[in-house]
């Protein structure tokens, strides 16, 4: 090996990846070449062929441009993902692509179709090898059209399965602010989650999920990247924040760092808290001061400390008002106390069995 070797290897430039329609086409064509029809002579057998070859190259390009738009119908995004999706390649983008692959599909089994029908009128091998020679080309540029929205779809959804899955049939609580205010922190304090913490913002750049027992139901608990309330010219992490809140949050803990080692004055982060207020009305929003250990101000609003634990149970306590959705069960230790005197006014009956844990 020479010297240069190795360190002429490792700066090889990587070959750009094949488009989409390259493994498909490619797949296809090696399916349709398997084909070992039946019949008594050889010209019917090479008719039968060719007529198989069109059957069988079309049904697995269909097949497989099926299976690429599979992750987006069935079942379809949800509102969440779609508002994700839409704020980092654009409203609408997705269903663009989707509807072009449908139809391509279309279009393929329509040639498909006269392809099959011309098959039964072919006779002679140049016949049969010119027509099915002309299949495949038309195949072929069928399937190139859409090979940007192919691209375009296994991009998104590779940024889909980037992502964590969000229940949206569960209460989720949406952690935001500014950057470097605490909320992975906190995040880390309240539910199952362990997402990195650092002295910098834009410490987390996409959304991290994790769960909490509020002792009613699981709570979906999402950290987010710090937004700096721009309304143009958000970078794709604050993007993908104002998706959270705006789409996904039952509750937004709006987390405000009165300390200035977040880097942001007050004024900012109070302004934030306003729009979104005005903007998303229907939206609790419980606004809380984070670092209480550096300082502590007078407030009326909760202050808590990630780094000591202080304001964590009060939190807890008042989430577990807001997050319990209306008419369900209470949480279990205000049923307990609420229950109580309930209990009192019942007759007393005797106990079935004596035993040492019951008359403790
Ligand atoms: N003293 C003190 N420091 C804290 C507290 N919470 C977080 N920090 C510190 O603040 C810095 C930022 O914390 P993170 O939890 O990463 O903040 P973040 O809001 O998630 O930051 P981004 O993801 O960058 O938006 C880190 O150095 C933490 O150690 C706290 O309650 N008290
Ligand atoms: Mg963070």
């Amino acid at each position: 090996m020479t010297p240069q070797g190795p360190s002429r290897r490792r700066h090889r430039p990587t070959a750009p990846a094949a488009p989409p329609s390259v493994g498909i086409l490619d797949l296809a064509f090696h399916r349709a070449s398997l084909a070992t029809p039946h019949g008594d002579s050889k010209p019917e057998r090479d008719r039968r062929r060719a007529e198989l070859k069109i059957v069988r190259a079309g049904a697995t390009v269909v097949r497989h441009l099926r299976l690429e738009t599979r992750r987006f119908l069935h079942p379809p995004l949800t509102p969440f993902e779609r508002a994700l999706v839409a704020e980092r390649y654009g409203a609408g983008s997705v269903e663009r692509s989707l509807t072009r692959v449908r139809r391509a599909e279309e279009r393929i089994r329509g040639l498909q179709r006269d392809a099959e029908r011309g098959a039964r009128r072919l006779h002679g091998p140049e016949m049969i090898g010119d027509a099915v020679r002309a299949y495949y080309g038309r195949l072929s540029s069928f399937v190139r059209e859409v090979d940007p929205d192919l691209a375009r779809l296994r991009e998104v959804e590779r940024f889909l399965a980037e992502r964590p899955q969000v229940n949206p049939g569960l209460p989720t609580l949406v952690v935001a602010g500014f950057p470097n205010v605490g909320k992975s922190s906190l995040v880390g304090r309240l539910s199952s989650a362990h997402p990195k913490v650092a002295e910098y913002p834009f410490t987390t750049l996409s959304i991290a999920l994790g769960h909490a027992d509020l002792g009613f139901d699981r709570l979906q608990v999402l950290d987010t990247p710090g937004v700096l309330g721009r309304v143009r010219h958000a970078n794709p992490a604050e993007a993908e924040a104002e998706a959270a809140v705006r789409r996904a949050a039952t509750v937004v803990l709006f987390l405000l760092d009165p300390t200035g080692t977040g880097g942001h004055s007050i004024e900012e982060q109070e302004r934030l808290l306003e729009r979104w207020r005005a903007e998303l009305p229907e939206l609790p929003i419980l606004p809380v001061e984070t670092k209480c250990d550096l300082l502590r101000r007078p407030t009326d609003r909760l202050q808590v400390s990630a780094l000591t634990g202080e304001g964590v149970p009060e939190l807890q306590r008042r989430l577990r008002e807001l997050v319990r959705p209306k008419g369900e069960l209470p949480p279990m230790e205000e049923a307990l106390v609420e229950a109580a005197p309930e209990v009192e006014d019942l007759p007393a009956r005797p106990p079935k069995r004596s035993g040492r844990a019951r008359r403790e």
